[in-house]
């Protein structure tokens, strides 16, 4: 497995040449962030990403994320020409040595906290999910906004998108899943792009809307739609592990051949239904991630991993979950990790 980092391109205050320093760091997760979501990825632009990682002495694999459209997610009748799009983008994606490609399935909102700046009792600042703060947000009539959503819809654009989510079932939206992964898996096995859909975050509805992507029985359905190792996996143990009942280390020994990258972080569960996001150390929160290291060692895993969101320490600004420092921290703990247990 190698190690890699993720980079939201020239404006990330963190710079390829910070991410470069950190031991063993070999690779860069990225995405063409001014291209609207739906339209095609040129080989061009992809071609000028890349270099300008390689000139950093780093590699360019994984692309995060290659989002999907909501009409596609809704399933309506623009989605076919979306589709189109993403394959023709994927197929540049191959061109340029572009091996894995994640996605997710969430309607409208990405990942979703209640608060970003919670601190804890080492004076860090961290995310936090609590359910009974969000349960009563009604996101029709207040105005959210959190790092890794699309800011391009208009309040009523968006207002629209949530009313047609809050009445679509979890059936429906599995059927839109089919549906895409129909069209473009194909596409994915011809030009040998693995695709890596990314759980959701947090694994349950929230704002009345359905959400698919949770557990082990998420993943048994994802495969039954097509078992080829190319329809794969984003094994986020941050997300998944927000949900007790999920099995981290058996979770990745069943679904082993069709991970192809691995978030590395912990999070430290509240109750049943909340979560605050800790340092990435075993003994700081919830997740055994010594087990989850062992399990991917077992199952010789040869994809990417990447340590996910960090606390803010040492005073650091930025993105949320996106500083460096902490990251970085991260990365060396699973180094040690890797190291300490494949010897
Ligand atoms: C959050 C990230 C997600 C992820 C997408 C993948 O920090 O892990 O935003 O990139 O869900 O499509």
């Amino acid at each position: 497995m190698e190690l890699s980092f993720r980079w939201y391109g020239e404006d990330d205050p963190v710079t390829l040449k910070n991410i470069k320093q950190i031991p063993d760091m070999k690779q860069i997760v990225t995405a063409i962030y001014d291209v609207p979501v739906g339209e095609v990825w040129t080989s061009e632009r992809i071609k000028q990403l890349k270099q300008s990682i390689e000139a950093e002495g780093l590699k360019f694999e994984v692309v995060e994320s290659l989002p999907v459209s909501e009409e596609i997610k809704m399933g309506t009748d623009k989605r076919d020409t979306l589709i189109e799009n993403y394959k023709t983008s994927l197929i540049n994606l191959a061109a340029n040595g572009i091996k894995t490609v994640t996605y997710n399935f969430m309607p409208v909102f990405d990942w979703t906290r209640s608060q970003l700046d919670y601190e804890l009792a080492d004076g860090s600042n961290t995310l936090i999910y609590k359910h009974d703060q969000l349960k009563d947000i009604d996101p029709l009539t207040t105005d959210l906004n959190l790092p890794g959503w699309d800011e391009s819809y208009s309040r009523s654009e968006m207002n629209q998108l949530i009313t047609t989510y809050r009445d679509m079932s979890d059936e429906q939206l599995w059927a839109n899943l089919k549906y895409f992964l129909d069209a473009v898996l194909p596409t994915a096995i011809e030009h040998d792009i693995d695709l890596a859909i990314h759980p959701d975050d947090p694994p349950w509805s929230i704002f009345g809307i359905p959400r698919i992507i949770k557990n082990k029985d998420s993943y048994k359905r994802l495969l039954s739609i097509n078992d080829d190792a190319h329809n794969g996996i984003c094994f986020c143990t941050g997300s998944l592990g927000a949900l007790a009942d999920n099995d981290l280390p058996n979770m990745i020994r069943e679904f082993g051949t069709h991970i192809h990258f691995v978030h590395m972080r912990n999070v430290k569960r509240l109750d049943e239904f909340s979560f605050v996001e800790t340092g990435h150390l075993s003994k700081n929160g919830s997740v055994d991630m010594k087990a989850v290291v062992e399990a991917l060692c077992e199952i010789e895993f040869k994809g990417t991993i990447r340590p996910d969101h960090g606390r803010m320490i040492w005073g650091e600004t930025g993105k949320a979950g996106y500083g460096l420092f902490d990251r970085a921290l991260g990365a060396t703990y699973i180094n040690g990790l890797i190291e300490g247990v494949s010897k």
